[in-house]
């Protein structure tokens, strides 16, 4: 190991005083100015990380997703496009945290048996914050003590796993943003032009001042035809204020610079374009179309597809207990698909969505996406057909598998999914939003003392610390129709979330405003 090397370049990249640093769910975030040596140490660890899977591609992520302007991030991202596994958090919290990096290093080296000599190429992307330059720059830093950088400077979150999947998997697409584009938009143009669409796809997209607003640009065609609004990112103090994907989920309304038209369709991404929602007004009543409905019109039109190409496949959904509960009833009830339900949180549900031929998984707030087994996807590439529709229904189900993002949720393969699917069943936005009606539901956000002494069990549906807590929550939903409510420790932020729904919304916001007495 070039011990010297590591020290040298570590001083460049001193630890802030008074701070402790924890990769938690989406990796460590926090105010941007505070980030430099974690994410220099985070460099360091992506390429020992590197090195222990003999020199595959990593990927690090500079970004604080939907968080406000000053925050920022970091996370390691696996050869195939995967999160960093959960054996390896503990060592991203030890070296941020680590008051002598050396002998931390040397630590996980040891422990894990690495070869620092095999450490090969860590490709970087950040979103549009005005601290990730000279983030990017610790990251380079950091890697190339003992491996190699690439940086790819601005990207969505998904577009840097397609990067870095790419890079170890040749047949997964090209190793360049152009890469990434053309493999999208070849993709949606050949399902339209099969199923003889003359109309361009036409939508609205609010970007959040984000780095989806840039990269949207290059996906314009022919057929594709894509407006932006929210689109500054030069303005840095405006990133995800008072718009995008969280904004519109958490208010439930339309975010600035939307003035919409009746029964129109409109999106949001947030910060990193990871997430995507909908919706549309109706005589001015605004309709969220979220991740629940997202998860829905795709899982009906692939079976549909399935059905029409004649083949036989195990799909199911995967929800966390944010979902509303009118869409677990009208999947498991109408569409007939198993729901499974997994702790909050991408790699859970990615994990659980891995197990089925067509997984497909969304968080209530519009992050997901939709994986087919590649046991599945050859299948469908060797079936043969005997009729034109059962022909045209395959080559859509194998090109959808181009279209929707297989290592992570993505904002843009999502809308174009959405748009698909809604376009081929001749399907309006209202008509979406008429699937099933939404229980009255309420977000509340509780600053407790101490966040970790709230466990849970059930896939965050019931407590199991503090003893006693989760009988008193059942003794106050008892008393309200389809009452339902669940308590759990935040994983982003020093709070406790707690989530209501009930038959009316006047029930919905008191059993929720009951619960979070309870905590108090
Ligand atoms: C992270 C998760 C997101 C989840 C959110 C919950 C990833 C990439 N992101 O942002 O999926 O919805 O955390 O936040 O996994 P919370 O724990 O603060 O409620
Ligand atoms: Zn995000």
């Amino acid at each position: 190991m070039s011990k010297d090397t590591l020290s040298t370049a570590s001083a460049r990249h001193p630890k802030p005083p008074n701070t402790t640093f924890a990769y938690g769910t989406a990796g460590f975030r926090t105010i941007g100015s505070l980030l430099d040596s974690t994410v220099f140490r985070v460099g360091v660890l992506a390429s020992l990380r590197s090195a222990k899977l003999g020199g595959k591609t990593i990927g690090v992520m500079i970004t604080a997703s939907h968080n406000p302007p000053q925050d920022n991030g970091v996370k390691v991202v696996d050869p195939l496009g995967e999160m960093l596994p959960q054996l390896w958090e503990p060592y991203a919290t030890q070296l941020a945290n680590s008051d002598n990096l050396e002998d931390d290093v040397r630590d996980i080296v040891a422990r894990e048996k690495i070869d620092v000599a095999q450490a090969g190429l860590v490709v970087v992307g950040m979103d549009t914050r005005e601290t990730g330059p000279q983030l990017l720059r610790a990251a380079i830093d950091g890697i190339e003590v003992f491996g190699r950088a690439k940086s790819f400077g601005e990207l969505t979150t998904p577009q840097l796993h397609y990067l870095v999947r790419s890079h170890n998997d040749p047949e997964f697409g090209e190793p360049s943003e152009n890469g990434y584009n053309k493999k999208i938009i070849s993709a949606v143009e050949e399902i339209l032009r099969l199923w003889n669409v003359q109309e361009p796809l036409e939508i609205t997209v609010d970007a959040a001042n984000g780095v989806g607003a840039p990269k949207l640009r290059n996906l314009s065609s022919d057929l594709i035809n894509i407006s932006v609004v929210n689109s500054n990112t030069q303005d840095k103090s405006a990133l995800n204020v008072e718009c995008g994907a969280d904004y519109v989920k958490t208010n439930q309304k339309l975010p600035a610079n939307v003035q919409p038209r009746d029964h129109q369709l409109y999106s949001s991404f947030d910060g990193d374009a990871d997430r995507v929602v909908f919706y549309y007004t109706d005589e001015s009543r605004f309709q969220l179309l979220d991740g629940d409905r997202i998860a829905t019109l795709l899982a009906s039109f692939i079976n549909k597809l399935l059905q029409q190409a004649k083949v036989k496949a195990n799909m199911g959904i995967i929800q966390t207990a944010y979902a509303n509960g009118d869409s677990t009833k009208y999947i498991q009830e109408t569409l007939q698909i198993p729901v499974d339900f997994t702790p909050t949180g991408v790699k859970h549900l990615h994990h659980k969505a891995q197990e089925y031929d067509i997984g497909v998984y969304f968080e209530a707030n519009g992050h997901g996406t939709v994986l087919f087994s590649e046991k599945l996807i050859s299948e469908l590439k060797s079936t043969h057909t005997s009729s034109p529709e059962e022909e045209r229904a395959l080559k859509t189900l194998v090109l959808l598998t181009e279209v929707i993002n297989q290592t992570v949720g993505d904002s843009i393969s999502d809308l174009f999914a959405v748009l698909l699917a809604l376009r081929i069943q001749n399907k309006t936005c209202v008509d979406w939003g008429k699937d099933y009606t939404e229980l009255p539901n309420k977000l509340f956000k509780v600053v407790v003392k101490d966040r970790f002494a709230f466990k849970t069990t059930d896939a965050e549906r019931r407590l199991v610390e503090p003893a006693g807590l989760q009988a008193k929550i059942d003794a106050l939903v008892a008393a309200y129709a389809r009452g339902r409510c669940f308590v759990r420790a935040s994983g982003t932020e020093n709070a406790v979330r707690v989530y209501s729904e009930a038959a009316s919304a006047a029930d919905c916001a008191d059993l929720g405003a009951r619960v979070c007495e309870l905590l108090e």
